[in-house]
């Protein structure tokens, strides 16, 4: 090498592909939203690989996803549930188009409005119902409350924060997988304030630059709390973020449950091949208040039910299921009595089920078999 040559620097990039895939400034708007046309409704995107069968498998998770939500309020309001109640309304289409682009063996982390992929990934209504009642049937048994269980065997990991944590938990688990050789993709829920955290930054910036097969889906629902994202963020859309970790960014129409799906089918795609990670941001609406004692007051008049009456994300799924003859009316009504048949019967186990025994709280929680005798609770000798 001559002598005025700067030495080559070994930079071997980090992941399985050496050269990055190219800085992307640009957002991909394929699946935002679109205003319908003058004295037309809204529906859902039309372009989609999804069969007729999987639309009313997709149909069958919104409404369990509402309708559970219903009954837990329902059961709060008895004051049988422990703790608070934290609703999806409105956002249904965001958690279950999104986890329906997964493959079984892949992860999930969700938050509180995100229970529509936890019914997903294979959890049924009477764990969530004995769970936000504190039952001893329940699958924390008791320990912890609403949403906060997980069930690692089927890839879906409880939510230890709703604020940003859950993306460099998940990063943690990809970065494990790979060393595995495990080719599972992780798919993290965040919320708009979420998503201005410490936590978030650091998580995603790590996955970036490690190529990990992350997806990230930013749910811009207008609230963090009581507080307007426009008065916590700058930025017009959560998605233009991805240019600060140099990775893909799109926004969907969170409330088109065939457009989340689609859009995250393509992240999925794109991360499995080893490109490394995506973020997307869904567009929707918190129809309920932070939770259910929370009675909104600082929401403009009329805003809650402009988006209930123009832009539900169930009515807008069933117009373009009955529209393009996809099903029948019958048809929806069948699968929604055999929802509520199935919430009715798993309330009743639910609520059948004893509450724990207060020793009960000593054990699962550390690995009591390791514990020094002089150090164990007296519960545990007894
Ligand atoms: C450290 C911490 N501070 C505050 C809270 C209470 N808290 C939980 S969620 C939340 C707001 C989250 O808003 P956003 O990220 O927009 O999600 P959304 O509720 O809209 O889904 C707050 C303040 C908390 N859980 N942890
Ligand atoms: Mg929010």
């Amino acid at each position: 090498m001559a002598e005025n040559q700067q030495p080559k620097r070994e930079n071997k990039k980090p992941g399985p592909r050496r050269r990055r895939p190219g800085f992307q400034m640009r957002i991909s708007t394929r699946y935002a939203p679109r205003k319908p046309g003058v004295g037309q409704e809204r529906s859902c995107i039309a372009d989609t690989t999804l069969t007729h069968q999987q639309m009313l498998e997709l149909y069958r998770y919104l409404k369990l996803t509402r309708l559970v939500e219903e009954r837990i309020v329902n059961l709060y309001r008895q004051t049988k549930v422990v703790g608070g109640v934290y609703r999806s309304l409105g956002q249904e289409a965001t958690a279950v188009g999104s986890a329906y682009a997964l493959r079984p063996d892949d992860f999930i982390t969700p938050i509180i409005r995100d229970l529509g992929a936890v019914f997903v990934k294979g959890i049924r209504p009477r764990e969530i119902l004995a769970q936000y009642m504190a039952k001893a049937w329940g699958p924390s048994g008791g320990k912890d409350l609403n949403v906060h269980f997980g069930y690692l065997d089927k890839g879906f990991l409880g939510p230890i924060s709703h604020l940003g944590d859950m993306i460099p938990v998940m990063t943690g688990i990809l970065l494990g997988a790979r060393l595995q050789k495990k080719d599972i993709v992780g798919l993290a829920y965040i919320g708009d304030g979420g998503a201005s955290t410490g936590a978030f930054y650091e998580g995603m910036n790590f996955a970036a630059v490690q190529r990990l097969p992350l997806i990230v889906i930013a749910e811009y629902n207008h609230y963090a709390y009581s507080t307007p994202t426009n008065l916590q963020t700058a930025v017009r859309n959560l998605a233009e973020r991805a240019a600060a970790f140099g990775i893909p960014g799109h926004i969907v129409d969170g409330n088109d449950v065939i457009a989340c799906y689609e859009v995250t089918k393509q992240a999925i795609d794109y991360a499995r091949k080893g490109r490394g990670a995506v973020l997307i941001e869904a567009k929707t609406y918190r129809r309920k208040g932070h939770a259910e004692h929370d009675d909104q007051r600082y929401v403009p008049e009329g805003e809650i039910e402009w988006w209930e009456k123009h832009n539900d994300p169930i009515d807008r799924f069933e117009k373009f299921l009955l529209d393009r003859k996809v099903t029948t009316k019958e048809k929806l009504e069948e699968i929604t009595a055999d929802v509520m048949r199935e919430i009715d019967e798993d309330s009743e186990w639910a609520e059948s089920s004893p509450m724990p025994e207060p020793e009960g709280a000593a054990y699962g929680v550390f690995d009591n078999a390791i514990v020094p005798p002089a150090l164990r609770p007296k519960v545990l000798e007894s």
